[in-house]
């Protein structure tokens, strides 16, 4: 069986606050024609890529809050991107704010999701780390407000056996730790998928502003590396509401080397064949698990924090 996928990454330019769906899903449809004409048969596109990245700004009026969330999965909005998806015969991965009702309570989830060629949802991955803070904080020139606007995600870290590989997801944030990656590797994922919103300017530490597209790269590239993956990363880019964005999307080997990058920060779509068979090379050398791991002496990490020393 043939384990070779061409990939898009559908990078999209800034989304206006008063920008709706439908103008956003337009956007998406043009995409995923232009992936057609490049024989894509899997198209990534970011984070929370259905409206401008909202935990920017305190939002005290609950409806205006939940104008951000979708409360279903296709929705009537959202239908017309799975439909043309399906129709081209593409499958793909996308990030959205979930409004989920859970026995009774309300629960709100950054989340992605993978879905085939046929327009199916055949997976489902809710953010697990989570950046910024819960409450308003008006020194800052913007605000980050994850951690007030979602959970934690309640799903794990899983893997999802689609177009002929084994495909795990992750959001954005997620990108910058290495057990997000290797507790995917552990289950055998083969490629990485996430999407991401990164402005440039970080509130705590403004000297690192000039680092954002370094780290952006070394920590994506080390950890397809070190677990012998394909990263697919897909960016929202450019001036949002007055927040620039980073953009670099890119696809990465198993090897760590970079073999598509977005140049601009607009909407963009980048193109790579990607083999699985390809992280046999890391997998079963260098980083092969069965034979080179020490997993008794890694004990501290899976420890719940409050016994880990120094947290
Ligand atoms: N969306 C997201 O997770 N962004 C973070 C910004 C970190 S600064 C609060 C990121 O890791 O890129």
């Amino acid at each position: 069986m043939e384990r070779n996928v061409t990939v898009g990454i559908a990078q999209l330019g800034p989304i206006a606050r008063e920008e709706n769906r439908q103008q956003v899903i337009s956007r998406m449809i043009a995409l995923l024609n232009k992936a057609k004409q490049r024989d894509c048969g899997f198209v990534v596109f970011p984070e929370l890529a259905l409206t401008t990245f909202f935990p920017r700004w305190y939002l005290e009026d609950e409806n205006e809050l939940n104008a951000f969330y979708e409360k279903s999965m296709p929705s009537d909005e959202t239908q017309a991107l799975f439909d043309k998806a399906a129709e081209l015969g593409i499958g793909f991965y996308l990030g959205y704010a979930e409004l989920a009702e859970e026995n009774g309570e309300t629960r709100r989830f950054n989340t992605s999701i993978l879905v085939d060629d046929k327009g199916q949802i055949v997976g489902k991955y809710r953010k697990i780390h989570l950046p910024g803070h819960t409450e308003h904080e008006p020194w800052r020139a913007f605000q980050h407000l994850e951690k007030r606007y979602f959970e934690v995600g309640n799903l794990g870290f899983g893997t999802w056996d689609f177009m002929g590989g084994k495909v795990g997801m992750a959001l954005c944030n997620d990108r910058r730790w290495p057990e997000t990656y290797r507790v995917m590797a552990l289950q055998g994922a083969e490629m990485i998928v996430l999407g991401y919103n990164t402005p440039m300017h970080y509130p705590q530490a403004p000297e690192h502003d000039h680092l954002q597209a370094f780290h952006n790269h070394v920590v994506m590239q080390a950890s397809a590396y070190q677990n012998g993956c394909w990263v697919l990363a897909c960016a929202k880019a450019g001036k949002e509401e007055d927040c620039d964005l980073l953009g670099q999307s890119c696809i990465i080997a198993p090897t760590g080397e970079i073999v598509a990058q977005a140049s601009t920060l607009g909407d963009e779509l980048i193109v790579a064949d990607c083999d699985f068979e390809r992280t046999r090379e890391i997998k079963e050398n260098i980083f092969n698990f069965n034979l080179h791991r020490i997993p008794e002496e890694y004990e501290i990490i899976s420890r719940p924090k409050k016994s880990q020393a120094g947290k």
